[in-house]
C-alpha cells in the first residue's frame, strides 16, 4: 500500500500532537509536520520531516511536496488574538490562504483533489447578549454567524475561503472543462480538553486549566463566572472527528462546515467535578470582563445533527465518561494523585 502524504501544520499544538499520534496509530501515512516551534518529545519520532518556522514565509518550500491531505491547525487562539489582532490575522488568515492556494494548484495539476481539513470553532458564532444565548440553546451552523472576536472572524472567513477555493476558485467552475478543485472540509470545534497537554491563548482554557490545576493541588482562579456555559469535548473525540470527516465519502457530505458537540457544562460544574475528584482543590472565580465577554458571545451548545447524519458522528465521551474513563484516570497517572 502506498503511503498517503500528509501535512499537519500547528503540529506542536494540542490538536496537532494528538492528531499526529492518531494518524501514526492508523498506519499508512507519511507525516510532514510544520510549526513555529521544534517538535516536542511526544511526536518527534512520528514525523517524517519537520518544517520549523513561519508558514507564510516558508510557503514556497511546501510546493516541493505533493500532499494528499492537509490538516491546517496552526492558529492564534481567541484570547491571544485579541491582544495582537494584526498578527492573529496574518497567522489565521494569511497562512490559510497560502495553503489553500497550494492545495488548489496541486489539485488542478495532478487532477486529484487535495483534502483540506480545517478546524473552525464555536468562536465563529457571536451571540449579542446572555438572554439570546440562553434562548438560542443548541445553534445550527448558519445561526448567529456574527463573531465578536478577531479569531472568530478569522475562522468564519477561512471557512468561506475554503469553500470558495473548492468550488468557485477564479470562476473556473464556469469553464467548459472545469479543473479538479480541492476538497475542503471544516469542523467547528467546542472547547477541547486533553489530559496530556494544556492549551494556551484560548478563552475556553478555563476548563482544562482548572482541571489540571486541581489535579496538581494548585489553586486556580477562574477567569469566567460560575454560570458560564459552553460546550466541551475530550481530545480523543476531536481527533476521532477529524479522522472520520477525512474518511467520509464526498457524496455523503451535504455541507463543508460541520458542528460537532459532546457535552455542555458550566464553569461551576467543572469546579464541582474537580472538587469531588480532588477534595483539596482550591478554585475561586474572578471574572475577567473581556474574556468573560468572549465566552458569553459563544453559544451554550451546538446542534451537530448534520455531522451525525452525514458521516456518522457520535462522541465516545459524554460528561460522565469524559471524567471517569478518560480525564481522571489519565491525569492521576500523569500527576501521581
Ligand atoms: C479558544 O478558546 O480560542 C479555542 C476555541 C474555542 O476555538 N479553544
Amino acid at each position: 500500500m502506498t503511503e498517503k502524504s500528509v501535512l499537519v501544520t500547528g503540529a506542536c499544538g494540542e490538536i496537532g500532537q494528538a492528531l499526529v499520534q492518531g494518524l501514526k496509530a492508523r498506519n499508512g501515512y507519511r507525516i510532514v509536520t510544520a510549526d513555529l516551534a521544534p517538535l516536542p518529545d511526544s511526536i518527534r519520532s512520528l514525523s517524517a520531516e519537520h518544517v520549523q518556522g513561519d508558514l507564510v514565509n516558508r510557503i514556497k518550500q511546501f510546493y516541493d511536496y505533493d500532499f494528499d491531505i492537509i490538516y491546517h491547525l496552526a492558529a492564534s487562539l481567541s484570547s491571544k488574538a485579541e491582544v495582537a489582532t494584526e498578527e492573529a490575522h496574518r497567522i489565521n488568515v494569511e497562512g490559510t490562504m497560502q495553503l489553500l492556494m497550494l492545495a488548489a494548484y496541486k489539485s488542478e495539476k495532478y487532477k486529484k483533489s487535495v483534502k483540506f481539513l480545517f478546524p473552525s470553532s464555536i468562536a465563529a458564532y457571536g451571540m449579542p447578549d446572555i438572554e439570546s444565548k440562553k434562548k438560542a440553546g443548541r445553534v445550527k451552523e448558519e445561526d448567529w454567524d456574527i463573531p465578536h472576536t478577531m479569531y472568530g472572524c478569522n475562522k468564519l472567513y477561512c471557512e468561506k475561503l475554503g469553500i470558495y477555493h473548492s468550488q468557485f476558485y477564479g470562476q473556473r467552475h464556469l469553464d467548459p472543462n472545469p479543473p479538479v478543485m480541492l476538497d475542503f472540509r471544516a469542523i467547528r470545534f467546542p472547547g477541547l480538553i486533553s489530559a496530556f497537554t494544556l492549551p494556551s491563548g484560548g478563552t475556553s482554557d478555563y476548563g482544562p486549566e482548572m482541571l489540571h490545576a486541581a489535579a496538581q493541588g494548585k489553586p486556580y482562579s477562574c477567569f469566567v463566572r460560575e454560570d458560564t456555559k459552553i460546550s466541551f469535548m475530550a481530545m480523543p473525540d476531536a481527533i476521532k472527528s477529524l479522522l472520520m470527516l477525512t474518511d467520509a465519502p464526498r457524496e455523503q457530505l451535504t455541507q463543508q462546515v460541520y458542528n460537532i458537540a459532546a457535552f455542555a457544562i458550566t464553569a461551576g460544574e467543572f469546579r464541582d467535578r474537580a472538587v469531588k475528584a480532588f477534595p483539596g482543590a482550591k478554585i475561586t472565580f474572578e471574572p475577567n470582563p473581556r474574556r468573560q465577554g468572549i465566552v458569553d458571545s459563544w453559544p451554550e451548545d451546538v446542534d451537530d445533527s448534520r455531522a451525525r447524519k452525514d458521516w456518522g458522528w457520535k462522541p465516545d465521551y459524554d460528561v460522565d465518561k469524559f471524567f471517569e474513563e478518560y480525564f481522571l484516570p489519565e491525569i492521576r497517572k500523569r500527576y501521581g494523585k
